[in-house]
């Protein structure tokens, strides 16, 4: 495990916490802070006895953004040397389920930070935007893409453009969120949900995980052709042989992610 600067980690019942720290900044993002969060989630990822990985900042702030002060001087040549988004990249190879657990501002890269997530679960105080139009930039890491697949184009720009920042009710009307719980309740709740998840059969969320994303990107019959091939692959664990067990046993499967 490793010592870091602005995240602090915990890892128990199956289940690793990554939790953003730099409260002075509002948690804004600077490039350190992305290293270390995606670094943890690979070794997370990695890791056999941690089953899914929550992300979760402060109760005011998920993240405001990238670091606006680390940011402004940069010059269309010194952004393409750094390749800031690389490391961003990164994170679309977790294999694991990724669950971020939102209360206060996620906003600009804060916000895609909760986007590159699978899940998404909110107080219902929390507040979503994109106030990049109002700094003269745009979002860079994924913003246009994951909204306009969550909401639909026109509701996409309208938020975009306008810079709003979204109620954690109107992201969750609009798909972008999967659900709002009390602000006090936001940590039981998630730990709640991630551990219903843990109870599943790790390679079957694996396997649908990369299912349902690639829906995203091609067509009917060759989502089907790799859900086919994902669903044969599943008849090759441990976990599928205790599942269909179980079942006939009429007991509770354990599975072991093998
Ligand atoms: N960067 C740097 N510092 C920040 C940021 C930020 N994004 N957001 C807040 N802070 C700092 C403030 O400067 C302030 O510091 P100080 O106390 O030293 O003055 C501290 O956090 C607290 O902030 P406020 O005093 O403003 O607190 P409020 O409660 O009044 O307001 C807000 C909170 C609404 C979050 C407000 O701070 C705000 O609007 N912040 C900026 C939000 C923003 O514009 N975010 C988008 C940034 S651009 C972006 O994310 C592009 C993404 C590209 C991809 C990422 C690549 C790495």
């Amino acid at each position: 495990m490793g010592s870091y600067e602005h995240i602090n980690v915990t890892r128990e019942d199956g289940i690793g916490v990554i939790q953003l720290d730099r409260p002075n900044v509002s948690n804004a993002l600077n490039r350190q802070m992305v290293d270390e969060i995606v670094g943890e989630m690979e070794m997370l990822d990695r890791d056999e006895t941690i089953r899914v990985i929550v992300v979760k900042g402060h109760d005011k702030f998920f993240a405001a953004g990238a670091d606006i002060g680390e940011m402004a001087a940069e010059r269309p040549m010194s952004l393409e040397l750094l390749d800031p988004f690389a490391v961003w990249d990164r994170m679309t190879l977790i294999k694991k389920p990724l669950i971020a657990s939102v209360n206060g501002f996620a906003l600009g890269g804060g916000f895609e930070l909760a986007l590159h997530c699978d899940l998404i679960i909110s107080g219902e105080k929390a507040k979503f935007g994109f106030p990049e139009v109002k700094l003269g930039v745009m979002p860079g890491a994924g913003g246009t893409q994951f909204l306009t697949k969550a909401m639909g184009r026109r509701k996409a720009l309208e938020w975009i453009w306008l810079g709003e920042f979204m109620s954690a009710a109107e992201a969750e009307k609009f798909g972008v969120i999967n659900r709002v719980v009390a602000p006090e309740m936001l940590d039981e709740e998630t730990i709640r949900l991630a551990k219903q998840l843990t109870k599943q059969a790790p390679i079957s969320l694996r396997l649908i995980k990369e299912a349902v994303h690639k829906a995203e990107e091609l067509s009917l019959m060759d989502g089907m052709k790799l859900e086919r091939k994902n669903f044969y692959l599943a008849f090759d664990s441990e976990d599928q042989k205790e599942g269909m067990q179980a079942f006939m046993d009429k007991r509770p499967p354990s599975f072991k992610g093998e």
